[in-house]
């Protein structure tokens, strides 16, 4: 296998990512800052989450001879949901932590995700297994999955391996979704006297699970640049053959941070967002207008060709499109067949019209099962698709008036998977090393139902700080099929407000980029060129105003 490694996974395998400085302390002491309660509905999370509700915020220092770490600790780590850049740092911090702590500690990696906890499915984590692993992308180490720990069962047969296992303590690598479910079964271990702390690390490359004590989950860097490097492609092809509108949806579930990223780096001609769409309630027939006068404007100028950009959450954000989603959802939980002719019956008049006037391909995408966690799977519905063709339905009508001469020709793309194993940034792999450590390091200290931390991103890594925030003060409640479930709240791109400084960098220039082509390519992630240690844009504008 490894004489089929490149040169430049070599060096990336043997690379020593740079550490913050607390992490490689002797030993950190432990900080109790301000007790923090939910983000909404504080009575009734507060109700949901008795024994661990409403605890301080940690902060880890470096410590004195007292913090010194010297027991063996037994810890369990499982990635959940979907893959994403540096996981498998996130394991390295986790396993050095454990080995700094004793020679003789154990570190079990869970394999496929919850349902290996659930059903004790794991393997002991030996140095040379993790070695082969460090600075490495994807999950392939342990595979991962998106079960969910829910019913009591589960919960008893995840307590029964974790005490089998004598677990000092189970990490949960995963994105809002995962980490509410650690939330949850550190609740049930702690109430029921199991002694194992269940402690989460901020992972998705969505970038919505972040706030302002988690200032970005790990993996978003690695995959909007590796995203960008792509567009910043096609775009330059679009350039030479001046032939094709690109239509490319880029993943990212119901936030546009990823898009709003690419937005950033790339510079292309037109980039929806879907919070804006629906702050302003634009329809389809309203965003395919805005399409339409500009392909009409660039026509004039001689351009027949350029690149739109949309987020697979699009969709949902629409609003005739939100009223069917949440009325299929409904007519989904009350047990109706999964067929379009079950369902259209079933769907409220005014959904049924919107639902009847679209393809067939995208009835049968809006049909598909929805995740363990009750999520519509944007990332399987062709948005891009309908747009273009609502786009071309309109050029249709306009030509046959003679108000447009040009042919408009589509090709799509969907960058998504491409991007979630992709070797990590520099930024990703010392981010999530310092995740994974400190997040040891906080079950060590007996800390339970926290997600790790790491701040002041905007120094040298050196000088980031870290901690433990309570899961339960990210939670809110929302409708999941058909219920009201106690879940953290997803972080979208804000217009306006404290984090708004990207999408305000982003609305101050589009205009130009419509009009003129401004196409950036960046090109590959940089390991070796000065600046590739930067962090992308979106951090450094939320971080730096
Ligand atoms: P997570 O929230 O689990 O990190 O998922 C990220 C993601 O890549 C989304 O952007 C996408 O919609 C989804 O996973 C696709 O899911 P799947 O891997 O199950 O097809």
């Amino acid at each position: 296998q490894r004489c089929s490694f490149s040169k430049l996974q070599d060096e990336r395998l043997a690379s020593r990512c740079i550490k913050p400085r607390v992490v490689l302390a002797k030993s950190v002491h432990v900080m109790e800052r301000e007790a923090l309660g939910a983000r909404d509905h504080h009575d009734r999370i507060k109700a949901l989450f008795p024994s661990t509700y409403g605890r301080p915020r940690i902060e880890l220092v470096p410590g004195g001879e007292a913090d010194v770490f010297d027991k063996p600790l037994n810890m369990g780590v499982v990635l959940s949901g979907g893959q994403a850049p540096g996981g498998h740092n996130v394991i390295a911090g986790v396993f050095d932590f454990a080995k700094k702590c004793s020679p003789d500690s154990k570190v079990f990696g869970f394999l496929n995700g919850p349902a290996g906890v659930m059903k004790g499915i794991c393997t002991e984590i030996t140095p040379e297994l993790m070695d082969a692993y460090r600075n490495t992308g994807g999950f392939d180490m342990l595979g991962s999955g998106r079960d969910k720990i829910e019913t009591k069962e589960q919960m008893e047969a995840s307590k029964k391996v974790a005490e089998e296992l004598n677990l000092d303590g189970l990490i949960v690598i995963g994105g809002d979704d995962s980490n509410t479910n650690a939330a949850i079964l550190a609740e049930y271990f702690e109430s029921s006297g199991c002694k194992t702390k269940v402690n989460g690390c901020p992972k998705t490359i969505d970038g919505d699970l972040k706030n302002e004590y988690v200032p970005i989950s790990f993996g978003f860097d690695t995959a909007a640049k590796t995203f960008s490097e792509e567009i910043g492609n096609v775009q330059l092809d679009a350039l030479a053959s001046q032939k094709y509108y690109h239509f490319i949806r880029l993943m990212g579930r119901a936030a546009s941070n990823i898009a709003l990223e690419c937005a950033l780096q790339t510079r292309p001609n037109v980039c929806l967002i879907s919070e804006e769409v629906e702050a302003k309630g634009l329809s389809l027939k309203q965003i395919v207008d805005e399409l339409v006068e500009m392909i009409l404007k660039r026509a004039d100028a001689g351009k027949n060709y350029g690149v739109v950009m949309l987020p697979e959450g699009l969709i949902e954000f629409i609003p005739e499109f939100n009223a069917l989603i949440s009325d299929i959802n409904d007519v989904l939980a009350s047990g109706i067949p999964t067929t379009i002719e079950g369902v259209v019956p079933a769907l409220q008049p005014a959904n049924r019209n919107v639902f009847n006037y679209l393809p067939q391909s995208i009835k049968m995408q809006l049909l598909l099962d929805r995740d363990p966690h009750g999520n519509v799977q944007v990332a399987k519905i062709e948005t891009e698709v309908l747009l273009a063709q609502a786009v071309e339905a309109e050029l249709e009508k306009l030509a046959a008036e003679g108000k447009y001469a040009a042919k408009f020709a589509p090709q799509f793309h969907s960058f998504g998977y491409e991007g979630r194993c992709a070797l990590p940034s520099h930024f990703d792999c010392s981010y999530c090393y310092a995740l994974g450590y400190t997040a040891g390091a906080l079950t060590s200290k007996g800390m339970n139902a926290l997600m790790a931390c790491a701040n002041n991103l905007d120094m040298p890594i050196e000088d980031w700080t870290v901690g433990g925030v309570p899961i339960t003060m990210m939670c809110h409640m929302e409708r999941r099929k058909g219920k009201d479930k106690p879940v953290i709240m997803k972080a979208l791109v804000e217009l306006d407000g404290p984090r708004s400084q990207p999408f305000q960098a982003f609305a101050a220039e589009r205009e130009k980029w419509m009009e003129h082509d401004m196409y950036r390519a960046p090109g590959a992630i940089q390991f070796y060129s000065e600046g590739a240690r930067n962090a992308n844009m979106t951090l450094m504008y939320e971080l730096l105003g």
